[in-house]
């Protein structure tokens, strides 16, 4: 990177060019959305060249392209390394048309030239059938952002300018955008950025002043007001304006001179070992009418600088002769004889700030992060092992165990800078803390005395927004890195909304032969509702994995390892698997280690197995099981050991099976997920005949969902969490959902054939046992002895 250096101001013929490639960029947006043919206008335009369907957002578009312009001129003037983040990325005609301009678009697809004939079809597919998506989708070459869902840009900005110390993200941040809650907070991204480092992010809020059908509340801020809210966020903004007699070339090319020096001079000073607290990094503000550019009033109503810019200006330009003549009239005040040759190419003088080869925004390497994806150097998870010399006779913490390994990884990643872990100030909370011991957390303002573990350049993220935490990560994974979030079970569902969008992007992307695979978004969901000693109810929500659910197999890989050898094996499968979302949910709590590495290892190898240890089906003369107890979780699997060690000791001839199931994939049919057991495999686990009783760590109907295609579905009986909670003991809890042993071995009782009459006793007592575990909690303020004290005992 070179520091900061005194760069020509631009002349007035080079806002000449800026203004010719603007207005190319501009002509090149309102043709997508509105022509099918004569995409030069070689001839009058006629119905038959207009759409049958005019769809997509122009309000945005010509402000992009105006941004767009500018820094391409930036790039060059200080040989500038920079990416781009669309917050509003519906201006999906923008994005287009600038990298079909500088070449990126037809370098990825070279059907799509920069020719007339490639200008046809850059035109005729967008928003058409079978074409691109209006948006800055996964297909645009540059983006890392499809913007569809507004909110997100300045925290996957961020996360894109983490340890990338010579990339500018500039982050186009709409008015609207920034009303929503994920964008509000991400403002505080910077308090996290490293300026010796990291990269920088150069926000530009675009105050084009209206959303769909409203004013954008920062718009109509008084300039003062906004003033002091953007200082306080910590930003030295500088203000641009335009307007439909104005454009101000000279002041955005003045103001991104300045921004970008003094971005180099803050991390001049960090880099020179003269680190500032309170750094006040610099960004835009862009006033500038919606619509600019385009028509000023339609049917006597105005719309260039007003809401009805959002999509479409003119809406009926096939059968209304008067909308087609003002297209027209629009589309040529752009000059595309001017603009264009005679082939369609656009003229070379107006690319002359354009950069070359990967500095242009759509050939980022950065956007198209597998290119520059390096394998984690990961420590041999077996390493971390705890030692289980008999089922159950040992208790680990399983995410304690976890955080020695992630501790590893990232000492062993440090060189490389590619490895984060992120979380909502639960890092500690959720056990992980070993990590601590060879990073901080990153914190980039001042500190106190009692303050603990920060560290401007540490590895660990934290703020109290699972937004910002998640889009950090996204942003990360995007550009080619590595990380880990956890997050309380019950709050990952803030995310919900961008979790569908990641894996929305995923599901895209790997259709895209081009985009290379990233690494997973790993997530770790523990203080989970079956452990809530703390909290209760509030803190108890399983339902981010039927959500997850939701999403296209392909993406989607959701894991309930019972212990810590498990754990540890699921976190190495999934810090090396691409192109997922992988959904973990340990306990942070001492729960029984079961199995041995090898035996851990060989059960997440097969996703779901007989645990023969704990079986007594088949024992020596091969008899089937009267009944499979089925788990899945740390928690359910406890009782159901607990409820087997009842039923073989009561009942010693019933044969029971136990099968635990690590990767909740494995459930569903092998044509409706790659992990899927085929039907044969699936009857030989749990029989096609016998009663099935399956306690799940989440909400009952998941596995019946997932299993209802089976032949023995109707034997399957799930118990799980049935929104029952409360600040009580973790056994408590799980009576409340009748999830406890003493449940699932009246349900033993109650669904196998004959048992009823034969085991009325047995039933009998458990009830008495239920009675009798409430009353001791209510006397005692803990659970019964027996049942805190219970061990597997083998027989
Ligand atoms: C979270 C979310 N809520 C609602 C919408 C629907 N929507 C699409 S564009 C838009 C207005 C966006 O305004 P702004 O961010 O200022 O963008 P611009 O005006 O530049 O188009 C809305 C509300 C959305 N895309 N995302």
């Amino acid at each position: 990177m070179t520091a900061a250096t005194a760069v020509q101001p631009v002349s007035e013929a080079d806002t000449d060019t800026l203004d010719r490639y603007w207005r190319a960029a501009n002509y090149l947006a309102a043709g997508q959305i509105y022509l099918t043919a004569n995409p030069l206008l070689t001839e009058p335009l006629q119905p038959e060249h207009i759409k049958p369907r005019l769809l997509g957002h122009w309000g945005t578009t010509p402000g992009l392209n105006f941004i767009w312009a500018h820094l391409n001129r930036a790039i060059m003037a200080h040989d500038a390394e920079m990416m781009i983040v669309i917050g509003p990325g519906h201006g999906g005609p923008a994005a287009l048309a600038n990298v079909w301009l500088e070449g990126s678009y037809t370098d990825t697809y070279p059907s799509v030239q920069r020719d007339s004939a490639g200008m046809h079809q850059l035109f005729r597919q967008f928003s058409f059938p079978g074409g691109v998506p209006s948006h800055v989708a996964p297909e645009v070459p540059g983006s890392i952002h499809e913007g569809g869902e507004l909110g997100y840009s300045l925290s996957h900005a961020h996360g894109a300018a983490f340890d990338n110390p010579d990339l500018i993200v500039a982050c186009v941040v709409g008015d609207g955008e920034a009303e929503t809650g994920p964008l509000a907070t991400s403002w505080h991204s910077h308090r996290f950025l490293n300026p010796a480092g990291d990269g920088a992010v150069l926000p530009i809020l675009h105050l084009n002043g209206w959303k769909i059908a409203n004013p954008a509340v920062l718009a109509r801020l008084p300039e003062d007001e906004l003033d002091a809210l953007l200082r306080g966020y910590g930003y030295e903004p500088a203000y641009v304006t335009g307007s439909h007699d104005y454009v101000p070339h000279l002041e955005m090319a003045a103001t991104l001179d300045t921004a970008i020096g003094r971005i180099r001079g803050i991390q001049a000073e960090a880099r020179a070992g003269r680190p500032q607290t309170g750094v006040r990094w610099p960004m835009i503000v862009m006033r500038t009418p919606k619509g600019w550019t385009g028509p000023v009033e339609v049917d006597g109503l105005p719309v260039e600088g007003t809401w009805r810019a959002h999509q479409v200006p003119l809406a009926e330009v096939r059968t209304n002769p008067a909308h087609l003549r003002q297209l027209e009239e629009w589309m040529r005040s752009y000059r595309p004889e001017e603009l264009f040759a005679a082939d369609g190419s656009p003229h070379p003088d107006l690319l002359a700030h354009v950069p070359a080869g990967t500095r242009r925004l759509g050939s980022s390497p950065h956007a198209n992060g597998g290119v520059l994806l390096r394998d984690l150097d990961l420590p041999d998870f077996r390493d971390y092992a705890v030692l289980v010399q008999a089922p159950g006779a040992r208790e680990s913490e399983p995410t304690k165990v976890l955080g020695t390994m992630l501790r590893d990884v990232l000492r062993r990643n440090d060189e490389q800078r590619n490895f984060r872990v992120v979380g909502p100030d639960e890092t500690e909370s959720n056990r992980l803390t070993a990590v601590l011991e060879v990073t901080g957390k990153a914190w980039e303002e001042q500190t106190l005395p009692v303050d603990r573990n920060l560290a401007p350049d540490g590895r660990v993220m934290e703020i109290l927004s699972e937004h910002t935490c998640q889009g950090w990560l996204e942003g990360y994974l995007l550009t080619g890195r590595h990380g880990w979030f956890s997050c309380y079970e019950a709050f990952i569902h803030i995310v919900d909304s961008m979790f569908n969008q990641h894996a929305k992007w995923l599901k895209v992307a790997r259709q895209l032969p081009w985009r290379r695979p990233v690494a997973s978004l790993n997530i770790l969901l523990t203080s989970h509702v079956w452990r809530q000693d703390h909290n209760g109810f509030s803190h108890q929500d399983p339902g981010f994995i039927d959500h997850v659910m939701n999403k296209k197999a392909e993406v989607i890989r959701v894991y309930l390892p019972p212990d810590a050898n498990t754990l540890l094996s699921v976190a190495d499968h999934c810090l090396r698997s691409r192109d997922y979302v992988n959904v973990i949910v340990a306990g942070k709590q001492p729960n029984p280690d079961w199995l041995d590495m090898d035996s851990a290892i060989l059960h997440c190898t097969r996703g779901a197995g007989i645990w023969e240890w704990a079986s007594n089906d088949g024992d020596g003369d091969g008899a089937e099981p009267d009944v499979v107890l089925g788990c899945a979780g740390d928690v359910p699997t406890l009782e159901v050991l607990a409820a087997t060690d009842i039923l073989r000791r009561e009942l010693p001839d019933l044969r029971v099976r136990v099968v635990n199931v690590v990767d909740l994939m494995r459930l569903q049919p092998a044509a409706e997920h790659p992990h899927g057991m085929g039907d044969a495999e699936f009857n030989a686990l749990f029989t096609a005949d016998r009663p099935v009783i399956f306690a799940y760590h989440g909400y009952p109907w998941l596995i019946h969902r997932l299993t209802y295609r089976r032949d023995g579905h109707n034997n399957f009986h799930v118990r799980g969490y049935k929104e029952e909670g409360t600040t009580t003991t973790p056994f408590d809890m799980v009576m409340m959902n009748d999830m406890d042993r003493f449940h699932l071995v009246m349900d033993v009782i109650d669904r196998v054939p004959g048992l009823a009459a034969r085991a009325a006793r047995l039933r009998q007592q458990m009830t008495d046992s239920r009675s009798r575990a409430r009353s001791w909690t209510r006397e005692h303020g803990e659970d019964l002895p027996e049942v805190r004290n219970w061990t597997w005992s083998s027989r």
